[in-house]
């Protein structure tokens, strides 16, 4: 997979392409990750990519010939190593919401091509006539694409084959889709017992496998439908939920209610 993003902060990217798993799977080459400044696309002794805005208001908005140029490049530099199309992606809070399901499928495609906006946003006709996507993180003002990019990144690069050396604890995080569409039980470490703290459940000290699969899956379970019970709904409509699932969750939705018996 090969990421280029368009951004006035190319440092910023160093972030993802550099630090902890996403770092180690580029240098195995699993990603490989090209930051591109318009600003080193300008003709300008000011090297200007920013404008105001025709009709006025405050602000400035990016101007579109400096992120043509950029893209052109970014297509010939393409082209000269594996040459695949991939798709021109806005980092935009009128996007498309960016899902796990985003990321698998990103992780399984040949890359993305992120522009990354700044100050007011950018002239419309570049995005008319380039942009492809446009994917948002949620409902939040940011200064710049750049977070939102880097988010996206790091959610897809560690789905790549190999990313993650201790193989299936991917599997195990919360959200990882439809596998299970649950949140995470709790994580315990040493030391064992930690002054002022509940004891660790017994359970995970008591090298039963079986039991502490099935506690965890509890746990999963109530800790989804207290804090993200749309999270359950959506299992239950995906099919991830089992017959011992259900019955989990009735016995606790019935000891959760306050009415007691008459
Ligand atoms: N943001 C809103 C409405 C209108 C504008 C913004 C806003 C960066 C260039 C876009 C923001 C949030 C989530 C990219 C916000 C995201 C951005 C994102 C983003 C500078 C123009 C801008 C929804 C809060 C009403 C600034 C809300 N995910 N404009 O933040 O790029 O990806």
């Amino acid at each position: 997979m090969r990421i280029d993003a368009m951004t006035l902060f190319p440092d910023m990217f160093g972030i993802v392409r550099d630090s902890g798993v996403t770092g180690r799977a580029h240098t195995q080459k699993l990603w490989s990750m090209h930051a591109w400044n318009p600003r080193d696309f300008t003709h300008d002794v000011h090297r200007t990519v920013d404008d105001r805005p025709y009709g006025g208001g405050p602000g400035m908005v990016m101007m579109a010939e400096p992120l043509e140029k950029t893209l052109e490049a970014i297509r010939i530099d393409r082209a000269a190593s594996d040459s695949q199309d991939v798709p021109v992606v806005l980092l935009s809070p009128i996007g498309k919401p960016f899902k796990q399901a985003t990321a698998s499928r990103l992780a399984a495609s040949a890359g993305a091509i992120f522009v990354c906006g700044r100050y007011e946003g950018i002239d419309q006709r570049f995005i008319d006539k380039h942009v492809d996507e446009q994917w948002s993180l949620g409902d939040f003002v940011l200064s710049g694409g750049e977070i939102a990019a880097i988010a996206m990144i790091d959610a897809a690069v560690r789905l790549l084959p190999g990313a993650l050396h201790h193989g299936d604890s991917s599997l195990q995080d919360s959200f990882q889709d439809s596998l299970s569409g649950l949140l995470d039980s709790p994580h315990y470490t040493r030391p064992e017992s930690l002054e002022g703290a509940d004891p660790i459940p017994p359970v995970l000290l008591s090298g039963n496998h079986a039991n502490i699969a099935k506690w965890r899956r509890q746990q999963s379970l109530m800790v989804t439908a207290k804090y993200r019970p749309d999270l359950i709904s959506r299992a239950r409509e995906n099919g991830l939920l089992s017959r011992d699932d259900e019955r989990f969750l009735k016995e606790i939705s019935i000891n959760s209610s306050d009415h007691a018996a008459p």
